[in-house]
């Protein structure tokens, strides 16, 4: 068994050009380990602290600690030039001339602090593109030369890609190592599984009302399968359970003001987590356009997102052709569609 920090100097004496990705990821690493460790303590970390983040979210004491931690391990690298993080209504800038950016969610699924279930941290990185550092983060997710998330759940694990496929490695509670424990993970490219938060039904556009109904038929309907749902409400851990049974994750845009896009955002969240499923063999769209080819247009921006197992991101895609095409609106649509393959 190969720990994470040894395995980074083996890549490190193979590959000296990524020496500054391999000081940023044992940096991060360790305070992984460190607010792993405060949420395994527990205490009261989910209290509101008044503040409200750039997306108006209602900031927990513990999105705060995260963000402290992360940015201190950012600035003790030394290879970081721009801090971007979703707790920061701006980027924190550290060293006009180091190598790299970062966009991070210091802490996913804030909702589920204070009810022992999984949270995480989601870390994308990017080169540092020269100028104006308050825009270095917004390059296409196509640019990320590392992605990972860390959960924090009975066990704390690590999905990492440095772009030569995504490794799953489990915290030893005992050393506080990370060691490798599945290497170059597939996602299954077929799945009877997925996760959607279903109170927002009613606010849907046709597209997942109609690709959601179609699986809720089962059996009975074009699927001609039974699927089970599973929704976490963590992003950090519905995505775990994509890497290692399978599955397709949507969070789609719908009515509710402020949410056409969606609610995750896209470079803190949906540019990371697709570039890791990617590495895994999975797809990771928007429900239409693949996520890592947007161009943000601002930093806090959102996306509808969609990923997961191959096939069941591309039914998602083909739900939303034909309403852009009109087809759903065709008398002959529903035959056809019962017959599709
Ligand atoms: P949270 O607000 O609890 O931090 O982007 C954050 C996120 O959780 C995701 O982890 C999760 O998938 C999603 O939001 C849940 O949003 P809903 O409460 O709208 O379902």
């Amino acid at each position: 068994m190969i720990a994470l920090d040894e395995r980074l100097q083996l890549l490190k004496a193979e590959q000296p050009e990524r020496a500054a990705l391999i000081e940023l990821f044992t940096a991060l690493a360790a305070k992984a380990k460190e607010v792993s460790r405060i949420i395994a303590a527990g205490g009261d970390l989910g209290s509101t602290i008044g503040d409200q983040n750039a997306d108006g979210d209602a900031q927990k004491a513990l999105d705060v600690m995260a963000d402290d931690e992360f940015l201190d391990a950012a600035k003790l690298s030394g290879v970081v030039a721009a801090y971007c993080s979703e707790e920061q209504d701006r980027a924190v800038i550290l060293d006009q001339n180091a190598p790299l950016v970062i966009a991070i969610d210091p802490l996913d699924g804030s909702s589920n602090i204070d009810v022992n279930v999984s949270i995480g941290t989601i870390i994308s990185v990017l080169p540092n593109p020269g100028g104006d550092l308050q825009q270095s983060a917004m390059q296409s997710g196509d640019q990320q030369l590392a992605a990972a998330f860390f959960v924090y759940g009975p066990q704390t694990t690590l999905y990492l890609t440095l772009g030569e496929g995504t490794d799953l490695y489990r915290m030893d509670p005992i050393s506080g190592l990370f060691v490798l424990i599945e290497e170059r993970i597939e996602i299954a490219e077929e799945t009877s599984e997925y996760a959607i938060n279903a109170s927002n039904a009613r606010q849907w556009f046709t597209p997942i009302q109609r690709y959601i109904s179609d699986l809720l038929l089962g059996e009975e309907g074009p699927r001609e399968r039974n699927f089970n749902m599973r929704w976490i409400g963590s992003l950090v851990a519905d995505a775990g359970r994509i890497f290692n049974r399978g599955g397709v994750f949507l969070y789609p845009g719908d009515r509710r003001p402020k949410y056409e896009n969606g609610r995750l955002r896209l470079i803190y969240e949906a540019n990371p987590v697709a570039f890791l499923v990617e590495q895994a063999g999975g797809a990771a769209t928007d429900g239409a356009a693949r996520i890592l080819e947007k161009t943000p247009t601002e930093i806090h921006e959102r996306t509808a997102l969609v990923f997961g197992s191959k096939t069941e991101v591309r039914w998602v895609g083909s739900y939303e052709a034909e309403t852009r095409q009109g087809l759903d609106q065709s008398p002959l649509f529903s035959h056809r569609n019962l017959f599709r393959s």
